[in-house]
């Protein structure tokens, strides 16, 4: 009753201020403040922004609840973190690092770039675009809030049936999982329409589908990846929330259901999850290498081939991580075939890179050190996927630390230090400002050789027989050896993500003065301003080639517009995306605490101002022409 009456009160005190009932200059001061433009924009750049740093944050929280699991392992029978509070931490890194740090982060250089390189004003779907970001963020809050009330999740990232039903999880961790991954599941697939749209219909005339940089590219798998597998995962987390609020038998075994059912629904949406959070790693390495070699990127066409087939298989293996289920020899042998096929075009990216770079001018700034360390590492990652791909084997690596040390290599050795590459080379698109290379460098060797440190031992400790998801392991000297340096090579991770947020810190307190083109680049989001005007191009440009903006620079000739300077009509800023998004929250956080007129208050409320939406026609607001040539000016300076 106590959380309704707050909630209430909330709305109305919300109303309030939305309607003007309070006094006006507070009003103004509000709504020229630079939260309120960011919590009403529908600019996609400023999406960007705010995935992004809302990805860093869950990324600090992820790491350390990494770093307590690492503290617990240092010695065998430590006692630093045990029993249910080591499985909630456990989950909640698992479920942070991927849904709320790895996810979003992705979609923050998307939001960023993607329109740019394709020489768009603006998204296909602004308003989707907003909502899909806020419920992201409220349904990441909310997962946290269970920390605070009644305990996280503690059933692993995968949670799976029959250890998530009520018998063997009563308390509400799991029902926080459930509601708040659906509610970011949710946004997530709003974003991934708007992508795959935008890139579909917004290109600038002359942008065919084979001129599109490789992030973009990316982009559009990533988003078709996410089209199909969320799905899956968002029938799961309603069946499993009916099981657990609503006493509905759909995995428990005893009762006709079937547990194994919810495995094949969340690894029909993992594995391609996997694809998701590398592909547009694998996006960045090809703008950043072919930009820091000097040289088209190799192969174009090979790669486009590439990325589509990975896509493409990703859907046909998920099996590979139930060979233990005892789903038979032949279903097995058939997964494991396709699993291993993914390696051939995988294969194909890493070879054009290097022939990328082979006779090229490199020029090892801080983003290129990444793609270079990426490389090695992203492989090592790979030819571990091949062994644990072998059923047979696999019977051995199953739930032990080789399958822990394996997806590391490929979350952090790839999308993640991808990630880091992606974020030095557009800072200065996204701020306007460079983030410091000799921090850069003390970022990129504490992180990559802590990395090495912390990860290769674990291969061996799996070998040794090691379970995953265990608090304490036997005293045995060379388990004790590897999980020290295991924990040791965490200090070199953490001096080198400090070294970043520090980084990031000194480069809001320098002037924005970054220019257009810092690293002479290839693609069109290097021919306007850093960072860009609200409607990026003054005129769209009219694309000719592959790297267009590259050619005009060596041939000294401007990129052509494909239209005559005119007015430019922009799209409103809005809080419906906000308050639609807090609306879901009330609505879950009230099903979570079985408060169930909160949770269906909540519900008629988002729905009540949805259908406002749809009714409401946006004038939004034009740029005369005359306004533009200021900005024009500014960039040729
Ligand atoms: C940054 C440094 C990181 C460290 C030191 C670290 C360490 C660990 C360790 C030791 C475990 C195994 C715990 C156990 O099985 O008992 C683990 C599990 C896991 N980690 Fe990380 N991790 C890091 C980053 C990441 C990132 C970036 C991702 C994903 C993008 C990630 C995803 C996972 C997942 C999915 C699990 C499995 C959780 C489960 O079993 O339910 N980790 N991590
Ligand atoms: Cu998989």
């Amino acid at each position: 009753m106590g959380t309704l009456i707050i909630v209430t009160v909330a709305l109305l005190f919300l109303t309030a201020i939305l309607t003007g009932g309070y006094n006006q200059r507070f009003l103004d001061q509000v709504k020229n403040s630079v939260v309120w433009d960011y919590i009403t924009t529908v600019d996609h750049k400023k999406i960007g922004i705010l995935y992004f740093i809302s990805g860093l944050v869950f990324f600090v929280i992820g790491g350390i609840e990494a770093l307590l699991i690492r503290i617990q392992l240092v010695a065998p029978g430590n006692d630093f973190l045990i029993g249910d509070a080591y499985n909630q931490v456990l989950t909640m890194h698992g479920t942070t690092m991927i849904f709320l740090a790895a996810m979003p982060l992705i979609f923050g250089l998307m939001n960023v770039v993607v329109p740019l390189q394709i020489g768009a004003r603006d998204v296909a779907f602004p308003f989707l675009n907003a909502l899909g970001y806020w419920l992201f963020s409220f349904g990441g809050i909310l997962l946290n809030l269970s920390w605070f009330f009644g305990g996280a999740p503690d059933a692993g990232w995968t949670s799976y049936t029959s250890l998530a039903l009520n018998e063997f999880s009563p308390g509400p961790g799991v029902d926080y999982y459930v509601l708040g991954l659906q509610i970011t599941g949710i946004g997530t697939l709003m974003s991934a329409v708007n992508f795959a749209v935008t890139i579909i219909n917004m290109r600038a005339p002359g942008m065919t589908f084979l001129r599109m940089p490789m992030f973009t590219w990316t982009t559009l798998v990533t988003s078709a990846l996410l089209l199909f597998a969320m799905p899956a995962l968002t029938v799961g987390l309603l069946l499993l929330m009916f099981d657990r609020l609503f006493g509905a038998n759909f995995f428990d075994h005893a009762m006709g259901g079937s547990h194994v059912i919810w495995q094949h629904l969340f690894w029909i949406f993992g594995h391609p999850e996997v694809y998701i959070v590398i592909m547009p790693a694998f996006g960045i390495m090809s703008e950043v290498i072919s930009t820091f070699s000097k040289k088209r990127l190799f192969g174009y066409n090979s790669m486009v081939f590439a990325v589509a087939l990975i896509g493409f298989l990703g859907f046909m293996v998920w099996v590979h991580h139930m060979y233990t289920v005892g789903l038979g020899p032949v279903s097995n042998s058939v997964f494991a075939i396709a699993t291993m096929t993914i390696a051939v075009p995988t294969g194909i990216k890493v070879f054009n890179w290097l022939f990328t770079m082979w006779g090229g001018e490199l020029d090892f700034k801080t983003p290129m050190l990444f793609a270079v360390g990426f490389i090695p590492t992203f492989v090592m990652g790979g030819m571990t996927g091949v062994m644990v791909a072998l059923p047979p084997a696999d019977f051995q690596y199953q739930d032990t630390y080789f399958v822990v040390a394996h997806f590391h290599y490929t979350m952090v050795g790839g999308t993640v230090i991808g990630l880091f590459a992606g974020a030095y080379y557009w800072w200065p698109k996204m701020f306007g400002r460079k983030l410091d290379e000799r921090l850069g460098k003390w970022h990129f060797w504490p992180f990559i050789i802590g990395f090495h440190l912390t990860f290769f031992p674990q291969h061996f400790l799996g070998l040794f027989g090691m379970p995953r998801r265990v608090f304490t392991y036997n005293d045995v000297p060379i388990l004790q050896t590897l999980n020290i340096i295991s924990t040791i090579g965490v200090i070199g991770m953490t001096i080198g993500t400090l070294a970043f947020m520090y980084n990031i810190i000194q480069s809001f307190r320098r002037k924005a003065d970054a220019p257009a083109d810092p690293w002479n680049g290839r693609t069109l989001e290097w021919a306007i301003p850093s960072p860009p005007p609200a409607y990026n191009f003054k005129q769209l440009p009219l694309i000719r080639a592959y790297d267009q903006f590259w050619i005009s620079k060596q041939t000294g000739k401007e990129i052509e517009p494909s239209e005559p300077l005119g007015e430019i009509h922009m799209p409103s800023p809005t809080y419906l995306p906000f308050l639609m998004s807090l609306a879901m929250f009330i609505s879950g956080f009230g099903f979570i605490t079985r408060g169930y007129e909160m949770g269906a208050l909540g519900l008629i409320l988002f729905f009540i101002v949805m259908f406002i939406r749809s009714y409401e026609h946006d004038p939004g607001y034009h740029i005369q022409p005359d306004e533009l040539t200021g900005v024009e000016k500014e960039a040729k300076a």
